[in-house]
């Protein structure tokens, strides 16, 4: 499908669940949603993703008490990794063990015209057709702040609608990393073996923020690599600074083609939620996410304000023409501004 071929059809779908959720309110889809239904699910997400806000603010207010019991896994890696691959396999081994399973990406650089990942539903072939199973591609949005706002409020609406396993991808190439481990309680980092974490682009961050590593692939010859490289990541993230929590990455090795390795990662998220549960560190991470969450918030609609207010807007204008020539200084002409956008907020 071209392009815009596929924006059409993406646009097309998103007006028939808007004009779908249009007649009902905020208790009606609310209320479906916390019963399981799909639909209602998937037009509460569209509300949330392109409006009306109001009607989207409330449908989270309604659900928020019904979410939370879930655990949110977080999966990165460079761009043809295997992350959409071991999501199916992965995801179809949490079905067998009686986990209910949704699926949302994070990914800024790629709206719904460019075709989003997850957009190709192609490797996510089992996963996409199971009933039990619900996949959402990325939001799309400018910033990677909207999108990131718009997952974490679409974990909270998959939560209220008894989806008790959540998985974020994101590509490990940029910010959307951060993003996503602060959404999540257990974050992968999935790696190739063999190509070097440099020519992978994976910044040293990435890895010492990760709560397991994963070695993709591992499967005909090779298998001697994803060997290697377990024994090499295991021992690098052993260099790093031992974690405040006291939980040490363990590296696992995959082969998603051939099934092998993944019941393991499902023992592994197990495992870590008892341990992290037990030591009253599961909450404690929640906490500190929803805070943090709480100042980003603040502080994207205070940036907000500021720049749609037109005064404001006008004297900056002005005042860029007296910094740029030197007349000026600019931590002068900035007091001066936000001494005009407080008096205008009072
Ligand atoms: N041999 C082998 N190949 C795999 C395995 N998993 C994925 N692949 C192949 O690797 C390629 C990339 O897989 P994807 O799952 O699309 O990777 P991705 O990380 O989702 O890629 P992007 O969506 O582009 O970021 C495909 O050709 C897969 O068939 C595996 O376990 N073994
Ligand atoms: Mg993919």
């Amino acid at each position: 499908m071209s392009d815009s071929a596929k924006k059409d059809s993406a646009e097309k779908a998103i007006a028939l669940i808007r004009s779908q959720a249009k007649g009902r309110d905020a208790h009606s889809l609310a209320g479906s949603l916390m019963q399981g239904d799909r639909a209602a699910l998937a037009q509460a997400i569209t509300c949330i993703e392109s409006g009306p806000d109001e009607l989207a603010a409330e449908i989270v207010r309604l659900c928020l008490p019904a979410s939370g019991r879930s655990v949110r896994m977080g999966i990165t890696g460079v761009p043809g990794v295997g992350k959409s691959t071991f999501i199916d396999t992965f995801g179809m081994a949490l079905l067998k063990s009686g986990k209910k399973v949704a699926v949302l990406a994070v990914d800024p650089s790629s709206p719904i015209s460019k075709g989003s990942i997850l957009g190709d539903k192609t490797r996510m072939d089992r996963l996409a057709a199971d009933s039990r199973a619900f996949i959402r591609p990325s939001p799309s949005s400018d910033t990677l702040g909207g999108v990131a706002r718009k997952t974490r409020e679409t974990i909270l609406l998959c939560e209220a609608a008894g989806y008790d396993t959540i998985l974020v991808e994101t590509v490990g190439v940029g910010q959307s990393e951060t993003a996503v481990h602060a959404m999540t309680d257990f974050f992968v980092l999935l790696m190739l073996a063999g190509a070097g974490d440099q020519l992978q682009g994976i910044k040293r961050g990435i890895m010492e923020m990760c709560d397991a590593m994963i070695i993709t692939k591992a499967d005909g010859t090779n298998i001697a690599h994803a060997t290697r490289a377990k024994a090499e990541y295991a021992s690098a993230l052993h260099l790093f600074p031992a974690r405040e929590d006291g939980w040490f990455p363990p590296v696992l090795t995959t082969s998603a083609l051939e099934q092998k390795g993944i019941d393991e990662v499902v023992e592994l998220l197990s495992q870590y939620t008892t341990w992290m549960q037990e030591r009253s560190l599961f909450n404690e991470r929640r906490k500190k996410q929803n805070l943090s969450w709480l100042h980003e918030s603040l502080r994207s609609a205070i940036i907000d304000r500021f720049y749609h207010n037109s005064e404001v807007m006008e004297k900056v204008k002005k005042v860029e023409v007296d910094v740029s020539s030197g007349l000026l200084s600019p931590f002068q002409a900035a007091t001066e501004i936000l001494q005009l956008y407080s008096q205008r907020v009072s």
